[in-house]
């Protein structure tokens, strides 16, 4: 007979976030048959700012109330239909769970319900059968051969959609490659963190953070901060390329206008007019706008790789542009990691086309852009059985849940990037794989 653990209720409820906007957090309760003991399991959903065309759809009121941001729709779908549908099921039913509320659903991109509600309700399953089986969750995800601690991906100068400076890049990572350990790992990256701090301080900057724990001062381009982060690193006494290496997330969708095809760099083109006298600069247009082709594109990151140990670039080109990408990767396959985000949005369909177009060498996962587990779980496998690497991540609106810690273990997925070593939202999952590299092997 098999191990029967009755779903009793499911109860949605609005909370916020880091940024102080509702997100959904669900409770689902357990019965074990054998022994009547009730366990709950609880979960709150994440939510992006530059979000791929493509990603599953979050739901919001479009009310008056937090500015249209609400999310009572979404919590009385879960209240109501969802817990309908639910209470008697396994919870260890995972998939049987998943399929069922893709199917309630019932449109491609989760309109209907909301991959919010999905989510939000996948995971709490997945936290309560693992917390009825007084298991720790990344064991019960990951089986007998979850072992390998992550190296963090930590975003400490924030641009793009996550801050109002100059940055047209989103993201500037330390990645610490030469630790032995996590918590060796966090250690530098802190380390790291907080000379950063006094050498933007030294340097005039603003020292206030973006929405993922980074600082977001004024920089004029991605050369001027690699150039600061390398006096960070030097200052905290690491060596360039063996114990730190550096990533970017372009973000390039957001860059980009269809119109004309091109990249256009709002922030650089600010900086530079603010120059007294406004030099003509070879990538700058006549009005003094910087814009560049996918070509461009690629030749900048180039430039960059060549200056700086730069292990990895995420969303270098629109999430459209396959054939960009397939020039992308054709240059810089060998040399780095090239990461598809808004491009793939943790979609296998999308991954798919990236395996068979050999675009990419590695897929960001994102449970909220796909909005169930099981559909997540499939993204990771996918990716790992084709020779891509799969970085499990955060998104910029996060709760102080560190569900991503566990699942970045369960699978052996190698990679995280969770933001900053700083902010509560951010520290909860570094914090939480502190806890969880104590038994780990690899
Ligand atoms: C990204 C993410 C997370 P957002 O683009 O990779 O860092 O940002 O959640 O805003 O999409
Ligand atoms: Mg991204």
């Amino acid at each position: 007979m098999s191990l029967s653990i009755r779903i009793t209720d499911v109860h949605g409820r609005e909370i916020l976030d880091s940024r102080g906007n509702p997100t959904v957090e669900v409770e689902v309760t357990a019965q074990t048959e054998t022994t009547g003991r009730k366990t709950v399991g609880r979960e709150s959903v994440p939510s992006g700012a530059s979000t791929g065309r493509f990603e599953a759809i979050e739901l919001r009121d479009g009310e008056e109330r937090f500015f249209g941001l609400g999310v009572s729709r979404v919590v009385d779908h879960i209240n109501k239909r969802i817990r309908q549908e639910l209470v008697g099921m396994n919870v260890l039913d995972q998939v049987k769970i998943d399929r069922k509320l893709v199917e309630l659903d019932g449109t491609d991109n989760k309109g209907n319900l909301g991959a919010n509600a999905l989510l939000g309700v996948s995971l709490a399953c997945a936290r309560c059968a693992s917390n009825a089986l007084d298991m720790p969750l990344y064991r019960y995800l990951g089986g007998m051969n979850a072992k390998k601690w992550p190296m963090p991906m930590m975003n400490v100068i924030n641009g793009g959609a996550h801050a109002k400076n100059n940055l047209d890049f989103q993201e500037f990572m330390i990645v610490p490659v030469g630790a032995a350990s996590f918590p060796d790992a966090l250690r530098m990256g802190a380390e790291i963190y907080h000379y950063l701090r006094l050498i933007l301080h030294e340097e005039g900057r603003l020292t206030a953070v973006g929405d993922e724990g980074g600082f977001a001062p004024e920089f004029s381009n991605a050369k001027e901060v690699f150039a600061c982060l390398q006096r960070a690193v030097e200052k905290a006494g690491y060596q360039m390329g063996s114990d730190i290496a550096f990533a970017m997330d372009a973000a390039a969708s957001e860059l980009y206008n269809s119109e004309d095809g091109m990249y256009h760099f709002p922030g650089e083109s600010r900086a530079n007019q603010s120059v007294e006298q406004n030099l003509a600069r070879p990538d700058t247009e006549g009005n003094g706008e910087v814009i560049r082709s996918a070509q461009e594109m690629i030749s900048l990151y180039e430039e960059l790789a060549l200056e700086y140990p730069l292990i990895s670039i995420e969303d270098g080109l629109d999430e459209d542009d396959w054939d960009g990408w397939q020039e992308l990767t054709n240059r810089l396959n060998e040399k780095m990691m090239l990461v598809g985000d808004d491009l793939f949005v943790t979609n296998v369909k999308r991954i798919r086309c990236g395996i068979d177009l050999h675009v990419a060498n590695s897929v960001l996962i994102k449970v909220n852009q796909i909005g169930t587990l099981t559909e997540a779980m499939d993204a990771i496998e996918l990716a790992q059985k084709n020779g891509y690497k799969a970085v499990i991540s955060h998104r910029s609106g996060e709760t102080e849940d560190a569900f991503i810690a566990d699942l970045a273990v369960a699978v052996n997925a190698g990679w995280i990037k969770t933001g900053a070593p700083c902010r509560g939202e951010r520290t909860a999952k570094y914090n939480q794989l502190l806890r969880l590299s104590e038994g780990l092997d690899a």
